[in-house]
Order: structure tokens, then C-alpha cells, then sequence
């Protein structure tokens, strides 16, 4: 039963998909004397607390009912009042947790306070689940970093791209609407200029019958080569859009796209190339606590060079097109021994239409 009643918290929590940001996805659920008397999760980013949402709906009386929730109730004083004081003031007499919250504000001390007022408290229940559900505030809260995902879709021999460069499609299109699922969910979507130059593209999010949410657009662009006339520029002031740049881009440049609405950001420099561990610092700031890295080939190695990368998601298409100059997804420099390779550990696959998607994490050294 202890699961059964987590495993509708954490389904409940869903619900805030890409709403929450930069919180966490939490869902709440009361159980008294066997039956389920609330419901409530975590609607969008300042809103109530999933425990506060549940307990409102029973007017703060549950007593001795059992709370599950999905995330270790708050201690702080944050844009509402700590949960813990709700759970004690509406007399639940047991609440199951899924996960500690890895909030330093919290850590632990939401479950001491509620066993100093004699309230029965149960972790792990479903902890895995949890932890993979807020994967993205675990790695944020902790490192106030953006977590990285890092998509690739190649061919069956390994191409992201014929030799004359086109691209549209390798997968079918049930696997580019997942994508764009995932662009709904997330804070913002990188790539490197030689992308957009090659490819002009809108990096929006295209869903149908569903709320839909644009991620920021960062452009990483040393040399400040973005076309004045390409499309993340057009639309900078319906979508938000940041070019990343290093102290060698032009000035002129720079006040001509602030007038069309881009965002420019600077970071340290790095032999003139832009510095990506200083740019996730710089992002985070910003309260972006995901990026969807869409390529191409040289920016995706220099991420991972850079130690930035958390998660990647790989599409395999049943094609081959060959070509010895046709491009793969990771280029750059490259590593000589295979000793040295970057390792993608806790795999899952999954298959849509005729692609297939093989999902992991990079492995911290
Ligand atoms: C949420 N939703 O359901 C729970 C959270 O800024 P505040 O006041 O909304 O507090 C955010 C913190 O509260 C968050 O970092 C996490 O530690 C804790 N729990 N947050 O947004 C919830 N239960
Ligand atoms: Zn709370």
C-alpha cells in the first residue's frame, strides 16, 4: 500500500511538468482510516506546496491520517510558510517520504521537526522514482548549475548529416515530437552558431493540444557570426534568445542585436573561445536550471570536455547514408585512447516508430 499511495504522489507531481522550474515536482496524498481523503501537487514555480494544496482541500484537519509525499515536507520560510508547520498544525499523525530534499535550506531538518512533535515519519518509499523525477532540482539546488542534456540524432552508420549537409529528417516524427515534449519541459535550448548558420532554425517548441512553452535560446558565438536576419534573432522578442560571446565580438554588432531584443552575454575568456563551465555559472544566475544541448558536432564535444554534461538522450535511425566527410554528432578533437572515452552508465532504451532512443549519464570522474 506504501507504494500504491506514493506511486499516485509522485503521478500527481507530474502534473507540474516544466511549470515548477527552478522548484521541484512534488506531489501529496492523505490517507484516513484507509480511504484517500486529498490530493494535491505543486501547480507552478511560487504556488502552494503539494502538502499545503492537499491539506487545503480538508481544511487543515487530518487528524491521525497519514501524509505521502514525494519530497521531505520544508522547514523554511521561502514564497510560503513551512510545510511542516501545516502537517503539524492539521494533526496527521504518520508522513511517508520518497526523498530527502537536497535543499541545504532543508536536508533533513523538515523530518527532524516533525519527530520532535511526535509525528511518525517513513523514508525511501519509492526513492529511485523520485530522484530520477527531479533529477533536474536535485543537480540545481545542489551546484545552482544548469543540468545538461545533451540530444543526438544520427543514422545507423553514425551521421547526423549527409556530406551536402542535409539533415531534415534523420528520425521520424514520433521521436522529434518527444524532443519537442522535452523542449517544453526545459529552461533553455544551446547550440553553437555553425548550426545556426547552417540550418537557420527556430529552437522553439512545436506541440500540439498542449499548453506550450518556449525554452530561452543561448547561441554560444565567439566571433559574434550570428546573421543579423537569422531566425532566433527575428523572433528575439517573442522567445527570449541569448548569444554567448567572448570580448572579441564586434561592439556594433553587439548594440545591433540588443536593438532586435537579444540578450548578449560575455564570459571569461578562454584562448577566444567561450567558457562553458563560467557560462553555466552565468545561466544559473539567471534561474536556468536545465539546457537542452541540440548541437552540433564541435559545440557537443567541447560540453563534454567541459564536464557540463549530465544526461544524454542518442536517437538511432534505421538509415545509412554514408560519406567519408558526413558529420557525427560528437567532432572536435577527439580522444586517442578509448581509456579515456566518456562513459554513459544507467542506460534505458526505448523505441518509437522505427528509431531508437538509447538514454543514460555521463559518468563523473
Ligand atoms: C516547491 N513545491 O511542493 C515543495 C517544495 O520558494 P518556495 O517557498 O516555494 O520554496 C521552495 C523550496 O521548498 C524548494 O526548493 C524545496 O526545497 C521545498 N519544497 N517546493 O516548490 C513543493 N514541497
Ligand atoms: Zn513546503
Amino acid at each position: 500500500m506504501e507504494k500504491y499511495y506514493m506511486g499516485k504522489a509522485l503521478d500527481l507531481a507530474k502534473l507540474g511538468w516544466g511549470k515548477t522550474r527552478p522548484n521541484p515536482l512534488v506531489g501529496a496524498v492523505i490517507v484516513k482510516d484507509g480511504y484517500l481523503v486529498a490530493e494535491g501537487y505543486h501547480h507552478y514555480y511560487g504556488g502552494d506546496h503539494a502538502e499545503v494544496d492537499a491539506l487545503k482541500k480538508i481544511d487543515y484537519t487530518a487528524k491521525g491520517a497519514t501524509m505521502y509525499v514525494s519530497l521531505e515536507p520544508c522547514s523554511h520560510y521561502g514564497k510560503t510558510p513551512p510545510c511542516v508547520e501545516a502537517i503539524i498544525k492539521s494533526k496527521i499523525s504518520r508522513v511517508v517520504i520518497a526523498m530527502e530534499d537536497p535543499n541545504p535550506q532543508v536536508a533533513g531538518k523538515g523530518i527532524r521537526i516533525l519527530r520532535e512533535h511526535g509525528i511518525e515519519v517513513v523514508t525511501g518509499v519509492m526513492e529511485e522514482e523520485a530522484k530520477k523525477l527531479n533529477e533536474v532540482f536535485i543537480k540545481y539546488i545542489t551546484t545552482e548549475k544548469p543540468f545538461c542534456i545533451l540530444k543526438t540524432a544520427m543514422t545507423l552508420d553514425g551521421k547526423i548529416a549527409t556530406t551536402e549537409g542535409d539533415s531534415k529528417w534523420i528520425t521520424a516524427e514520433d521521436a522529434r515530437a518527444y524532443v519537442h515534449h522535452i523542449r517544453n519541459r526545459v529552461a533553455g535550448i544551446m547550440v553553437g552558431v555553425g548550426t545556426v548558420l547552417q540550418d537557420n532554425p527556430q529552437l522553439n517548441t512545436r506541440i500540439l493540444n498542449k499548453e506550450v512553452r518556449h525554452p530561452t535560446r543561448i547561441i554560444v558565438d565567439s566571433k559574434l557570426r550570428t546573421p543579423l536576419h537569422a531566425n532566433v534573432v527575428k523572433t528575439a522578442k517573442e522567445q527570449s534568445t541569448i548569444i554567448v560571446t567572448t570580448e572579441e565580438a564586434s561592439k556594433d554588432k553587439i548594440d545591433k542585436l540588443r536593438t532586435l531584443g537579444v540578450q548578449i552575454l560575455k564570459t571569461k575568456g578562454r584562448d577566444g573561445k567561450v567558457d562553458l563551465e563560467d557560462l553555466m555559472i552565468k545561466l544559473g544566475q539567471q534561474k536556468i536550471d536545465s539546457i537542452l544541448l541540440e548541437g552540433g558536432g564541435t559545440l557537443n564535444y567541447s560540453t563534454l570536455e567541459a564536464g557540463i554534461v549530465d544526461k544524454m538522450l542518442s536517437f538511432i535511425a534505421p538509415k545509412i547514408i554514408g560519406g567519408q566527410a558526413a558529420i557525427t554528432p560528437v567532432e572536435g578533437i577527439g580522444k586517442s585512447l578509448i581509456k579515456d572515452a566518456f562513459i554513459v552508465e544507467n542506460i534505458g532504451i526505448q523505441q518509437f516508430q522505427r528509431d531508437i532512443l538509447i538514454e543514460g549519464y555521463i559518468r563523473r570522474k
